[in-house]
């Protein structure tokens, strides 16, 4: 740290600079987040200066997250869901999982059992939980073999997982034989759904995933993902609020004198600009972005095929993998643990964007014809 400041505009300067060094999201193919709604970018100014882990100072900021969660619940078919903003995906599902494991302390040696597909995430969660993973494979279409998951559950598994838009191939497992797996043996449900939970309700033909289905305990759902707010804004949602009782520790010099989130100090920031998203967008809004999404989708699917790649699985959201192959120079695309090509086609992927990316593939492959 220098010993005199300078400028405001040689620093914004020096940092539009690096900032400029970033990829620009015109050609980023592969990322979960998006550029946020500038309604949230606007909120994010508004409440810069919220701690929603004092909330007895910022009752209004408060007020706009319990907003969000009933919101979210609403459109995950429980009004009374409880829950609270997290910082992303992997903070919901950990806390999630710490809540199975509260409600099963006479299980010794516990474990869970996710999918193959489980983000990494939960790697994390096991290991700072002290917890066997025990990791489901694959069936047909990328989606976790349920017959196999029923095996692999026993007397110490505290929780089942499903994902609900799997980060490689946003794909669904059947969450409703998942559901009766945890209940047959009496061991918490989750749902990952911190990329498909606003995709699946606004597809034409939506698939079972949320509180409807009897025996869903809990839903990751981030909003910093397809809810155009910014990062890091993540839910956790939860059948019954009582719920996060457990985690309770006590706060005695806050103006609340229990707290049962992860982090203390927490962002209202990009809370409040998840909220205005929803609440500008509407379920209409949401379902017009998700349709273009998947319209781009079939686009990037029907050209990549016309180029020679073959598709893995057929796109149930906005994310297509393909068999390996090189993507011309600039465009920046994943590679899935099988090694697939890998696209999430965001609202940032525009019908534009698609169209450039089609016809520099098209371009690569007449290269390659010539030296062949
Ligand atoms: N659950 C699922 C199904 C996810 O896809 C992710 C992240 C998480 C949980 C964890 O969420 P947080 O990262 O918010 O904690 N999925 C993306 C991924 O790993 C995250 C991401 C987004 C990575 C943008 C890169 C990127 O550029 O691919």
């Amino acid at each position: 740290m220098e010993e005199r400041g300078c400028s405001r505009e040689e620093v914004i300067s020096f940092l539009s600079g690096v900032r400029a060094e970033d990829v620009h999201h015109d050609h980023i193919l592969s990322s979960m987040c998006t550029i946020p709604h500038p309604i949230a970018i606007a909120v994010q100014e508004m409440f810069s200066a919220t701690n929603l882990g004092d909330p007895g100072l910022f009752p209004g900021t408060m007020k706009v997250e319990d907003l969000l969660i009933r919101s979210l619940g609403d459109l995950m078919h429980l009004r009374s869901a409880g829950g609270y903003a997290t910082a992303g995906g992997t903070e919901s599902n950990l806390q999630a999982i710490r809540i199975a494991k509260k409600q099963r302390e006479d299980v010794k040696r516990p474990n869970i059992v996710v999918p193959a597909s489980a983000h990494f995430s939960f790697d994390k969660t096991c290991d700072m939980l002290g917890l066997e993973m025990r990791v489901v494979p694959y069936g047909r279409n990328y989606m976790v073999d349920t017959e196999r998951m029923a095996e692999m559950v026993d007397a110490n598994t505290i929780a089942v997982a499903a994902v609900a838009g799997t980060t490689e191939y946003g794909m669904v497992d059947d969450v409703p034989t998942i559901a009766k797996i945890a209940k047959e043996h009496d061991c918490f449900c989750h749902v990952d759904a911190a990329f498909g939970g606003l995709v699946i309700p606004f597809l034409e033909r939506p698939v079972p995933f949320d509180f409807a289905v009897e025996g869903v305990d809990s839903i990751s759902l981030d909003p910093h993902k397809m809810g155009l707010s910014t990062i890091p804004c993540g839910c956790l949602l939860l059948r019954e609020q009582e719920m996060l009782g457990c985690l309770n520790v006590d706060t005695p010099y806050l103006t609340v004198k229990k707290q049962c989130t992860l982090a203390g100090t927490r962002p209202g920031a990009d809370v409040a600009g998840a909220y205005a998203v929803i609440r500008h967008l509407g379920r209409e809004g949401f379902r017009s972005m998700v349709a273009g999404c998947m319209e781009n989708t079939r686009r990037l699917v029907a050209g990549m095929e016309a180029c020679g790649f073959s598709r893995v699985v057929d796109p149930v959201m906005n994310v297509a993998a393909f068999s390996a192959g090189d993507v011309p120079a600039g465009w920046k695309v994943s590679h899935t643990r099988d090694n697939h090509l890998r696209f999430v086609l965001m609202p940032h992927v525009t019908r534009d964007v698609v169209e450039r990316f089609l016809a520099d593939v098209a371009d690569g492959q007449d290269e390659i014809l010539k030296r062949e």
